[in-house]
């Protein structure tokens, strides 16, 4: 898969995506990541991107020239790949999202800055707008280093063969359980005694366990959609009558 990033801020994203996983995944040519500087494609004299707003208000915006004819370029070089702008009023990132766009072939990210885009731009050459959250940044190189990351995991081989993306939190629409490493005990704190038996059917079941507590206690609203079987329910009422005990107990 190709990423093309757009951005004024180009040298925002070297470091990020050298760094780990991500630079390993480009090494292995699993990834394609090509940033595209927004500013050469200006038409005006002092190669600005921005103006101030008609209608007046704060700030400035992103000139609609630069972006759409860097768009072409971009777009004649990668046809058919879906067109992202990074921008709060967007459709929220999810699994679900990244998953899916880990299917597409290529993918134009757009950044933009200050109050936004013009307009026309949007309208003509992006196809969708995504958010990461319900928050503003000052650009949105980070919106798309975040969904560059994202999407990353799900493309196959850019994790390594034993760790899955499945594995992991929201997969099973639970947060994750606690994890341990050596060494067993750390100033007088232990690893907890199941984990160290080798009995892989009771790990399991600590796990779960542990899953849905911390996800009653930290997101209980994800209970409403996450697949839970008899036994899960079951596991449920206990921790809630545990959590009764403990919180009548200090009355
Ligand atoms: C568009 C993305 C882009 C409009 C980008 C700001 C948050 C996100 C930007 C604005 C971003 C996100 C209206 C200030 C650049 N901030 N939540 N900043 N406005 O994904």
């Amino acid at each position: 898969m190709t990423i093309n990033i757009l951005s004024i801020f180009p040298e925002m994203f070297e470091s990020v995506f050298s760094a780990s996983i991500l630079g390993r995944a480009r090494e292995q040519g699993l990834l394609d990541i090509r940033l595209t500087d927004i500013r050469p494609y200006s038409a005006s004299k002092h190669k600005n991107t921005d103006d101030y707003p008609f209608g007046g208000g704060a700030g400035m915006v992103m000139m609609a020239q630069p972006i759409m004819d860097a768009m072409a370029d971009v777009s004649a070089a990668y046809p058919g790949a879906r067109r992202i702008y990074l921008g709060p009023r967007g459709k929220k990132l999810t699994t679900a999202l990244a998953r899916e766009l880990a299917l597409e072939k290529d993918l134009i990210l757009l950044c933009g800055h200050y109050e936004g885009v013009d307009q026309r731009a949007l309208d003509a050459c992006v196809d969708e707008e995504i958010s990461i959250g319900d928050y503003i940044l000052t650009g949105g190189e980070l919106a798309a280093m975040v969904l560059t990351d994202c999407v990353a995991r799900f493309i196959p081989g850019v994790l390594g063969s034993s760790d899955s993306p499945e594995e992991e939190s929201f997969s099973d629409g639970l947060l994750e359980y606690p994890q341990y490493t050596r060494p067993r005990e750390l100033n007088g704190m232990e690893v907890p005694e199941v984990l160290l038996n080798g009995d892989h059917a009771k790990i399991r079941a600590w796990r779960r366990y542990q899953s849905l507590k911390a996800t009653l206690l930290h997101r209980p609203d994800l209970l409403e959609t996450a697949p839970l079987d008899e036994k899960d329910l079951k596991l449920l009422d206990e921790i809630r009558k545990e959590m009764n005990q403990i919180c009548s107990s200090e009355n």
